[in-house]
């Protein structure tokens, strides 16, 4: 059977600290679900279609990488298709806690497995909020992100500003 992972997350917008650990994933599992989790309750800056297509362009070069939504809960869509791992990248001490919280929540719910990833030291201090942020008030956050993905954001934050 194939081995899959999934790499959850909002992904509003993806990030370089994002991609660093789709990517690994995929060198470590024959298929790499990326999945946009959707919550109601926060508003994002781009729609659940628009972060998928965006993910879909800057993972193209991974044949094993499916770039899906969810709503609900994560462990039913790693039930629904047979996943028993989840990969998450670890940023600081300070993602800990809720990330370990979440872990055990998950594998108490379904006994879904959580691996983290040490975030590659480059992207440590990096989310999408902080980014959205930055570029708002005109900060350059070019490097921090995929080409297509900084243009879609300065086009958005234009937008937004009319
Ligand atoms: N470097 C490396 N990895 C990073 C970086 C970075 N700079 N930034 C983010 N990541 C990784 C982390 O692993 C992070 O968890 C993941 O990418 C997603 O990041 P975000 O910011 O896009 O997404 P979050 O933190 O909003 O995602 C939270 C989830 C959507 C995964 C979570 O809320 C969830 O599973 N929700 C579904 C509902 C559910 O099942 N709830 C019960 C949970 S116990």
């Amino acid at each position: 059977p194939l081995r899959r992972a999934v790499c959850p997350g909002s992904f509003d917008p993806i990030t370089n600290g994002h991609l660093d650990i789709i990517a690994r994933a995929a060198r470590l599992y024959d298929v790499v679900h990326v999945a946009v989790m959707i919550n109601q309750s926060k508003q994002g800056l781009f729609t659940v279609e628009e972060r998928m297509e965006l993910i879909r362009q800057v993972t193209a070069e991974y044949d094993n990488v499916r770039v899906e939504s969810h709503h609900g809960l994560l462990v039913d869509f790693c039930r629904e298709r047979e996943i028993p791992a989840i990969v998450k990248g670890l940023r600081a001490v300070s993602d800990f806690d809720y990330e370990l919280q979440m872990a055990q929540m998950n594998n108490g719910l379904s006994g879904v497995e959580t691996l983290f990833v040490p975030t590659n030291p480059t992207y440590s201090f990096l989310s999408s909020s902080l980014v959205k942020e930055v570029a708002a008030w005109g900060g350059d956050v070019s490097h921090l992100l995929p080409p297509l993905v900084h243009d879609a954001l300065v086009k958005r934050l234009a937008e937004r500003r009319q």
